[in-house]
């Protein structure tokens, strides 16, 4: 287990009167994978948690504090509604979507399941498309570990080149070592550079073939930071990008969508 055992952290919950926010977390992943529950540990707030009635539908904010030695931050944590995926299909991948893209964080906390490991991954490989400030929270370890899930961590942590910590929101078991190395990142301390997704050569000609073209018709698009997000959502069939690009008549892009590969899930 990648314990980071930090000696000296400290969580205090239910802060009050406190002049400055220094950083701010999103809490991203599938539902039902403990986000209102490490939200509530973590700011001593009793958001509903569970499949019905407690479903997180809008996102909610909360503060805490983390005292780290003799230094003390106040964190603002943003519960974003469960999603599998960020195609903003639903209103709460709209919800997850729009704020991994616009809003304002210093890092995005994935929660995993490591009871379902691999529809976590599926989430967490769209957000590395679109962030690299994140940290990866293996929840549920109790639940893998009575289920006889071995998950090596180690060895998954250098595949995807993202920090791992394996935590139980229900109980609190090393979520101070999480925020203490979500700290690290924030600070710089720590490079986090995930391993992005890499298209077999014959999908990677497509993807380069519809920039070359989108960026001749929208010279303004050319520096999007996600250009090549918004590239792989035509490629799945993302009907407002799609919309846009007929309105535009690019025939060959529809073309190339017409005749696509199968894709893997992105
Ligand atoms: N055993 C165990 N149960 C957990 C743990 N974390 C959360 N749970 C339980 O898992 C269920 C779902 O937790 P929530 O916190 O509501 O999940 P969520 O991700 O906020 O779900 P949505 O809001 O629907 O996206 C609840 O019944 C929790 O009590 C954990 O570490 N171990
Ligand atoms: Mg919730």
């Amino acid at each position: 287990m990648n314990i980071v055992d930090c000696q000296n952290c400290q969580i205090i919950k239910n802060i009050k009167n406190f002049t400055k926010i220094d950083y701010t977390i999103a809490l991203v992943g599938n539902p039902n994978v403990g986000k209102s529950t490490l939200f509530n540990f973590l700011t001593g707030m009793n958001v509903k948690v569970g499949n019905w009635p407690g479903k997180t539908v809008t996102k909610i904010e909360g503060f805490f504090e983390f005292k780290v030695n003799q230094e003390k931050f106040v964190f603002k944590i943003i519960d974003l509604p469960g999603v599998y995926s960020i195609f903003s299909f639903t209103p709460e991948e709209e919800i997850t979507r729009n704020f991994l893209f616009l809003g304002s964080y210093d890092i995005a906390i994935i929660i995993l399941d490591a009871t379902n490991l691999e529809k976590s991954l599926v989430l967490a490989f769209q957000v590395f498309e679109v962030t690299n400030k994140v940290i990866l929270a293996l929840n549920l370890v109790d639940e893998a570990k009575r289920k006889g899930i071995i998950i090596d961590v180690e060895k998954l942590q250098e595949k995807l080149k993202v920090p791992i910590i394996p935590i139980i929101a229900q109980t609190g078991y090393n979520v101070d070592n999480l925020i203490y190395k979500a700290l690290s990142i924030i600070k710089g301390e720590i490079k986090v550079n995930p391993n992005k997704y890499t298209p077999p050569p014959e999908l990677e000609k497509i993807i380069q073939d519809i920039q070359k073209e989108i960026t001749e018709y929208y010279p303004e698009i050319k520096n999007h930071p996600f250009l090549r997000w918004i590239i792989l959502r035509i490629l799945e069939g993302d009907k407002i990008i799609i919309e846009m690009i007929k309105n535009k008549n690019l025939k060959t892009v529809e073309e190339k969508i017409k005749n696509k590969p199968i894709l893997p899930i992105l």
